[in-house]
């Protein structure tokens, strides 16, 4: 498919969304200096490219009242979670937003225990595959860390160079009480730093006693899947009074290698998981105080696509919050201390080598939001937060091993740091019943660094060299801007145009992995593709210029039926892709490297422009609904997306064309439902990563459930007629698929792609009390 993109939309974008800056501080300026005098007067005249039908009559306030999250999609509204303090709105507008409330994640929980995979019931989500519970979210075309993911507004940065361990890797499906995410031309009140997407997941929000008694409340819940023998346990327990909350949530989950459709067993996917967390919360009059502590340990996990698997992964956080209602607004505020410790190596038999790899990585930072009623229409966020990152990792050697992997310990990061502080301010007018509008603009400044490296031996003295003679440390000053501009003409209708600007520096690995061996290259890279990686110094951070324009429908009560579509389009300046590398006399990066077209192959980070489209679409409608027959409702979702260099390189890891239609079914406490995934054939590939295509394919899944009285019982067939096909985005079967090598023994082969989990049978067993 040729590009549609012309260079006049480009650099018309580029321009429109770089200039918010400017426009937008003097928004932000006035919206400030605002006084409580009627709204109507000021900021109408600066804002000449709004329409306001000013023949109405002003609207009633309406920011006071809690702007109503729009829910859409295959979303059920979620009746188990209480309302927040009554307040103003905390959570921007934003028309292309999706919540999957938690009774989404228990539905899913029954086929997967990959919270990520979650995602995938939103159009335009996707994810990479990974470990069996550490898939990388993906969102409209560009995933892994430029997602950015909070978990209770606490920031997770990788802490291994194949980012085994994604925060959502920190929490179990049956812990998640909500997830929200919010795509390209999210707010800046959202967060900095990403470019993709943002996903907000809350887990145990407290719940209070409504009266004098104390309330107590536990649900334990067992799973089996057939496929892999998976089976686990996921455990839920509050004790509250009217001030006071006690809520543990936590799980524990294990499963062997799945079998693909076609009976074959897909090596190296087992894995095993416990995660934990404890919170305890205080309210009194429009304060809400909340204190979470909890940890995670993986004993082992496999990867079919790294040449690593994961021997062992710990983590323990402390995560304080702090909401308050006032007369002005709301404040929120958190702090967070979040501490991994890591280990790969290979679990046999799959894997049989020895080549031990440690990270030890630590998230410190705080967030203050305050949500400030400016006047009857008119609300002001503004906000600072600070994330603090540091890592190392080094890797032992190994005795006997000769020059290759001894003696001395190999450094991979050492002491490396990356600190940002970022500052927003945002102003959301409701100038009357049809027309808001959302401006904002935020400031990121990264700081970067790291410290000498050193490898086994002096094979790799060289580039040890060349990298510690260099000035590594680095600072960015990233702006963001976004501005959102929504319609509701009538009960049944709303638009929203949205342009958004979005910068990402790059993570550690992307700078300043330095290594030009084969081996070291190998264990760099988290695109599961069977490339090695090295980093640079030099990159730029990437910069996602967004239009995206929104059209939703529902019925007056938006409860029959739904529909909405988003198209989009992004330039994002300095994407960082990747370069074949060439070194003279490198026996990795050598001149046949330059030109392999069927081979894995080495590649160093480098920044390109980039360009990616698509449109997302899916809707609902309640089909019938009656005493004798209960409620069926159809559901479906549709997603496409395109993503090229402006050099004609195809972006890796860009999800096909993708659809899920869904009926669900509930008559008293007998639930239903049937879906049906279809996906198509990847055909636009990395040429420059040698990425593979894969072929479309279609699932079938089943489930029904029956709840008596504290007691429900789920049982489901995921890939009902066992078919066997590859994941899109699933990288390179590295385990499967193997040749005797030279030196022994045997290594992958090119041009396989993971195989997708066949038929499962899957049941839970959930009990409250
Ligand atoms: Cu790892």
């Amino acid at each position: 498919m040729s590009s549609v993109s012309c260079a006049g939309l480009r650099r018309s974008l580029l321009l429109s969304t770089s200039l918010l800056s400017l426009p937008l501080a003097a928004f932000a300026v006035s919206a400030i200096a605002l006084s409580p005098s009627p709204a109507s007067a000021q900021a109408a005249s600066s804002l000449s490219t709004i329409v306001v039908d000013s023949a109405k009559p002003r609207a009633k306030p309406r920011v006071r009242a809690t702007t109503p999250s729009p829910q859409r999609g295959p979303v059920i509204r979620d009746a188990a979670v209480p309302p927040p303090p009554a307040a103003p709105s905390s959570e921007p507008v934003s028309a292309s937003a999706t919540t999957l409330p938690g009774s989404a994640a228990v539905t899913r929980s029954l086929g997967t225990s990959d919270s990520a995979s979650l995602i995938t019931d939103i159009p335009g989500g996707a994810v990479w595959g990974a470990g069996g519970v550490s898939s990388l979210p993906a969102l409209n075309g560009v995933g892994a860390d430029r997602v950015q993911v909070a978990i209770n507004s606490m920031l997770i940065s990788p802490a291994c160079p194949n980012e085994m361990n994604p925060p959502l890797s920190f929490v179990n499906p049956q812990m998640i009480a909500s997830m929200r995410a919010y795509l390209g031309v999210a707010p800046v009140s959202v967060g900095g730093d990403y470019i993709g997407g943002k996903i907000d997941v809350t887990t145990a929000p407290p719940l209070f006693a409504t009266g004098p008694s104390l309330l107590t409340t536990a649900t334990v819940s067992g799973f089996y899947r057939s496929n892999g023998n998976a089976y686990g346990v996921d455990a839920r327990a509050t004790i509250a009074n009217q001030d006071t909350s006690v809520t543990y949530t936590g799980g524990w989950a294990r499963s062997g290698n799945y079998k693909a459709g076609n009976g074959m067993t897909v090596k190296s996917t087992l894995w095993e998981v416990q995660n934990h967390a404890v919170s305890i919360s205080r309210q009194s009059a429009g304060n809400l105080f909340t204190l979470q502590v909890g940890g995670q340990f993986i004993p082992y996990q496999g990867y079919v696509n790294q040449y690593m698997d994961m021997v062992s992964n710990r983590s323990m956080f402390v995560n304080g919050r702090y909401d308050g209602v006032f007369d002005w607004g709301k404040l929120e505020t958190s702090a967070f201390y979040h501490r991994i410790r890591h280990t790969m190596g290979f679990i046999a038999p799959d894997k049989i080598a020895d080549m031990p790899m440690d990270t030890r990585g630590t998230d410190l930072g705080y967030n203050i939001k305050a949500s400030v009623i400016a006047s009857d229409h008119d609300l002001i966020r503004i906000g600072n937060e600070t994330h603090a990152y540091r890592l190392d990792d080094w890797w032992d050697p190994v005795p006997g091993s000769g020059m290759m992997m001894s003696p001395n310990t190999f450094i991979n990061i050492n002491d490396g740091r990356r600190t940002r502080l970022g500052t927003f301010v945002e102003w959301e007018r409701h100038w009357n019943r049809e027309w808001t509008t959302l401006f904002g603009l935020r400031n990121d400044v990264v700081w970067m660094g790291t410290g000498n490296v050193q490898g086994y031996s002096s094979m790799y003295a060289a580039d040890a060299a060349r990298f510690n003679g260099r000035d590594r440390d680095r600072t960015d000053v990233n702006f963001d801007g976004s501005a959102l501009i929504r319609y509701t003409p009538n009960a049944i209708s709303q638009f929203e145009l949205g342009f958004a600007r979005k910068t990402r520096s790059p993570n550690l690995y992307e700078r300043y992995t330095w290594s030009n061996t084969a081996m070291a290259m190998k264990m760099i890279g988290w695109f599961g593709d069977g490339n090695g990686y090295v980093g640079n110094v030099d990159l730029a951070p990437e910069k996602a210029h967004t239009v995206s324009f929104t059209a939703a429908w529902h019925d007056p009560a938006q409860k029959l039926w739904e529909v909405r579509v988003t198209p989009y389009y992004s330039y994002v300046q300095d994407y960082i892709d990747v370069n074949r590398c060439f070194v003279a006399s490198s026996s990795s990066c050598n001149a046949a490297n330059l030109t392999k077209s069927s081979a894995f192959v080495f590649l160093q980070f480098a920044n390109h422009d980039a360009e990616l489209y698509g449109v997302n679409l899916d809707g609902r409608l309640t089909a019938w609904d009656n005493s004798a027959y209960g409620r069926g409702v159809l559901r479906g979702q549709f997603a496409y997306v395109h993503g090229q260099r402006t050099d004609g390189v195809n972006l890796y890891h860009v999800m096909p064309v993708n659809a899920k239609l869904g009926l669900d079914h509930e008559l008293g406490g007998w639930v239903n439902g049937i879906e049906l995934q279809l996906v198509g054939a990847k055909t636009q590939v990395s040429e420059v990563r040698n990425e593979t295509t894969t072929s479309a394919y279609a699932l079938l899944n089943l489930r029904t459930g029956y709840r008596w009285e504290n007691v429900r019982l789920d049982i489901g067939v995921d890939n009902v007629f066992d078919k066997f096909y590859t994941l899109p985005l699933g990288g390179a079967d590295l385990v499967d698929y193997r040749a005797a090598s030279m030196m022994g023994g045997s290594s992958p082969i090119w041009g396989y792609g993971v195989p997708g989990m066949g038929r499962s049978f899957n049941t839970r067993l959930t009990v409250s009390f």
